[in-house]
């Protein structure tokens, strides 16, 4: 996001609290969102007032965040990484991806099925609260890794650097309520709410 910080406004949601239910519950839905979203956006604007950075853009914030204070790194995190997070989920969504980045995940994992056991894998074994990727790379390859706490891999900080065009929440105040401690059936869950037109168009604006 080219976007001044201090231009940035708080995203809609682009579908209804229940809309993905039952792969994730309303409720949760409705908290992570007005709340813990809501939170990183809010402090993010308190901590850049006043400031330089206040007129940077976005990307570039995160793309130096190495520069700048903890609480802009974590809220900034929070802001972009929850605003990806909604648009790559529909409840129109699942299946496969098609066209270009179809055939850019069967160039680097062989299969839509390697992509999807490495994010999994990256997914579930996050240990405590962070995030799983897919994102391209500076060479336009796609890579899957995942980040701790509300990093990603656009942060000067990220141990995989790239643009990310997929993300999944792992924090336990993205699952808990319906899947407590059963962080795996979250994952697989995920699979079914994915918008896939929309990660699609992430990959082409990457490029
Ligand atoms: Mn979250």
């Amino acid at each position: 996001m080219k976007t001044p910080i201090n231009k940035l406004t708080f995203p809609e949601l682009p579908y209804a609290f229940d809309a993905l239910e039952p792969h994730i519950d309303a409720m949760t839905m409705e908290i992570h969102y007005t709340r813990h979203h809501r939170a990183y956006f809010d402090n993010l604007m308190a901590a850049v007032k006043d400031t330089e950075m206040a007129d940077m853009s976005f990307d570039e914030l995160l793309q130096n965040i190495s520069k700048y204070p903890t609480a802009v790194r974590n809220n900034g995190g929070g802001h972009f990484n929850h605003s990806l997070f909604w648009k790559v989920m529909s409840p129109n969504g699942g299946g496969k991806p098609s066209g270009e980045l179809a055939a850019a995940i069967e160039k680097e994992f062989e299969s839509f099925e390697k992509m999807q056991e490495q994010f999994n894998n990256a997914a579930k074994t996050r240990f405590g609260s962070g995030w799983a990727w897919l994102s391209v790379k500076a060479d336009k390859s796609l890579c899957v890794c995942s980040s701790p706490n509300q990093d990603n891999p656009l942060m000067d900080v990220s141990e995989c650097k790239g643009i990310p065009i997929l993300g999944l929440d792992v924090w336990e105040h993205a699952y808990y309520l319906k899947y407590q401690n059963k962080r795996p059936d979250y994952v697989s869950a995920f699979w079914n709410v994915i918008n896939w037109a929309e990660v699609e168009a992430n990959y082409k604006a990457a490029l």
